[in-house]
C-alpha cells in the first residue's frame, strides 16, 4: 500500500500532495440513485413540488415512527427548524447554550433578539456542564438549548431537572444526532423539542433540510402553521410565520437516503474502529469515542491534539494534512462567543469558558463517509504518525517562519 515514509515527501515541504482528490469531512452520502430518480419522475409527473406534498408527508412519518415521537415536522434546513421551534416554545429574553457548537445554534436565538448566554462545556463530553449552567440562570432566562455535540447525547436528565426547577424551556439541538439513542430511547424525543439537520454535509441528507420532533400536539401543530407563513387555511393566517418548507426533491432524496441508513451508519461505523485501531497507540493524540450500549451514527471522527505531547498544535497539523488534500476541519473554532455579534457584545465571556476556550484549540474533525476506504484512513493515520514522529522539525508553521 502507497504511505508516506519521509517528510521530504510532505506536499508541505517538497512533494505532491498523497492524495489526487480531495477528502472532506461532509462528503455527502447517497442513497439508492435509481429510486431517487424514480422519485424524481414521479415529482414531476406530479407537478407537486412542495408545501406539505406526498413525499414530505411520507417522510414525516417514516421519521416519526423511526424516532418514535407523536410529531416530525420536515423544514428546509435545521437553522429555520432551530428559530421556529425557539418562537413556538416562547423563549424570549436569555437562553442558555453552548458556545461550542455551530454558530447557527446562537444565531437562531440571536435573530428573533434573544442573548444567547454562552455556558461551558464538560471537557469529556464536549457537551454542556449542567453544573455551570445553575450559574447562569437569572430572571430573564427562558430556556437551554442543549447540542448533542458529534451526535453524542447531552447530560439529558440534568438538564431536565434544571429546566423542570427553574420553569425553562429544554430544546435539543439534535443536529449531529440522527439515529442515536440515549438509555435505549432515540434521539429525537427528549425535552420539549428536538432539532435534526439533514444538510448535505450530515451522513443522512435531504441536500438540505431539518426537522422539529415532538411528543407535543400543540406545539407541533403551531410549528406546522409557523414554516408555512401561520396560514391555517387558504385565507386564514392565524399568527407570524416564515417559509420553512421542505420541497418534494429534499423528501425524495430523505425517502432513498432512509432506504440506505443501516449501510451509511456500516461504513460509519467501520471508519471509526479503523481510525481508533490506527490512532491508538499515537501519544498525544485522543479519538472521540462511541462506545456502551447506545446507538451512534458515527459521523464525525474527531481527535483532539495535546500539544504538550505532540510538539505540534492542532493548527499545523491541519496545515501539513489539507496540503495532502486531507480537508480536516477545526470544529467549532474559535467558538461562538468569538464570533461576531457575540464577541462584540460579550468581549468578556472567554474567561467564564475555560474548557470551551482550551477545545477549540485542540480538535480537529477527519473525512469519514462512503466516499472515504479503509485505505484512504491508513494513509491519513500513516501522514499523523509521520508528522509526529517528526515533529520537532514540522512545528513551525509558515507564519512563524516569515
Ligand atoms: N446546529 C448544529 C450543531 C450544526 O452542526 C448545524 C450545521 C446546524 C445547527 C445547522 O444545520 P443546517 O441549517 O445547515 O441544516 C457545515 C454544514 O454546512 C453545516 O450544516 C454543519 N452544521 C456544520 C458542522 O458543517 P461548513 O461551513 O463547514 O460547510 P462546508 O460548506 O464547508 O462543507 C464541509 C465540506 O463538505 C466542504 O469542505 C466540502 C464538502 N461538501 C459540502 C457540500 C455542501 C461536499 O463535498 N458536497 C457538498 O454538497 O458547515
Amino acid at each position: 500500500m502507497r504511505t508516506r515514509n519521509n517528510i521530504r515527501e510532505l506536499a508541505i515541504m517538497t512533494g505532491e500532495p498523497f492524495f489526487k482528490e480531495k477528502l472532506y469531512v461532509g462528503r455527502p452520502n447517497i442513497g439508492d440513485r435509481k429510486r431517487f430518480m424514480e422519485r424524481m419522475e414521479d415529482i414531476l409527473d406530479r407537478r407537486w413540488f412542495t408545501n406539505n406534498g406526498p413525499y414530505v408527508q411520507e417522510f414525516e412519518a417514516k421519521l416519526a415512527s423511526f424516532v418514535g415521537v407523536k410529531h416530525c415536522i420536515a423544514m428546509c434546513n435545521a437553522t429555520i427548524a432551530l428559530e421556529i421551534a425557539v418562537r413556538g416554545l416562547g423563549l424570549a429574553g436569555e437562553v442558555i447554550v453552548p458556545s461550542f457548537t455551530f454558530i447557527a445554534t446562537a444565531h437562531s436565538l440571536q435573530w428573533q433578539g434573544i442573548t444567547p448566554v454562552f455556558c461551558d462545556i464538560d471537557p469529556s463530553t464536549h457537551n454542556l456542564d449542567p453544573v455551570q449552567i445553575e450559574k447562569l440562570i437569572t430572571p430573564k432566562t427562558t430556556g437551554i438549548v442543549g447540542v448533542h455535540v458529534w451526535g453524542r447525547p447531552c447530560e439529558i436528565e440534568a438538564l431536565s431537572r434544571i429546566a423542570d426547577r427553574h420553569g425553562l424551556k429544554l430544546l435539543f439541538d439534535a443536529a449531529h444526532a440522527f439515529a442515536g439513542s440515549h438509555q435505549g430511547k432515540m434521539i429525537g424525543g427528549f425535552g420539549d423539542a428536538e432539532v435534526f439537520s439533514f444538510h448535505a454535509t450530515k451522513f443522512f441528507n435531504t441536500f438540505e433540510g431539518g426537522a422539529v420532533t415532538t411528543d407535543n400536539d400543540e406545539l407541533a401543530r403551531q410549528i406546522r402553521l409557523m414554516k408555512n407563513f401561520g396560514f391555517a387555511g387558504y385565507d386564514q393566517v392565524d399568527f407570524i410565520g416564515t417559509n420553512g418548507k421542505m420541497t418534494e426533491v429534499s423528501a425524495a432524496m430523505g425517502l432513498s437516503s432512509f432506504e440506505r441508513l443501516d449501510e451509511f451508519i456500516d461504513v460509519n461505523h467501520r471508519n471509526f474502529e479503523h481510525y481508533k485501531r490506527e490512532l491508538r497507540d499515537v501519544p498525544g493524540i485522543k479519538l472521540i469515542d462511541y462506545s456502551g450500549p447506545e446507538k451512534f451514527n458515527y459521523q464525525y471522527i474527531v481527535i483532539e491534539i495535546d500539544e504538550q505531547i505532540t510538539r505540534i498544535d492542532r493548527d499545523r497539523l491541519v496545515e501539513i494534512l489539507q496540503a495532502e488534500n486531507v480537508i480536516a476541519r477545526r470544529y467549532f473554532y474559535p467558538g461562538c462567543h468569538q464570533m461576531e455579534p457575540y464577541h462584540s457584545h460579550f468581549p468578556e465571556c472567554g474567561v467564564a469558558l475555560p474548557h470551551t476556550e482550551r477545545l477549540v484549540k485542540r480538535v480537529m474533525s477527519l473525512p469519514t463517509g462512503t466516499a472515504v476506504s479503509l485505505e484512504d484512513i491508513t494513509a491519513i493515520c500513516g501522514i499523523i504518525k509521520l508528522v509526529l514522529s517528526n515533529a520537532d522539525q514540522l512545528a513551525i508553521n509558515a507564519v512563524s517562519r516569515a
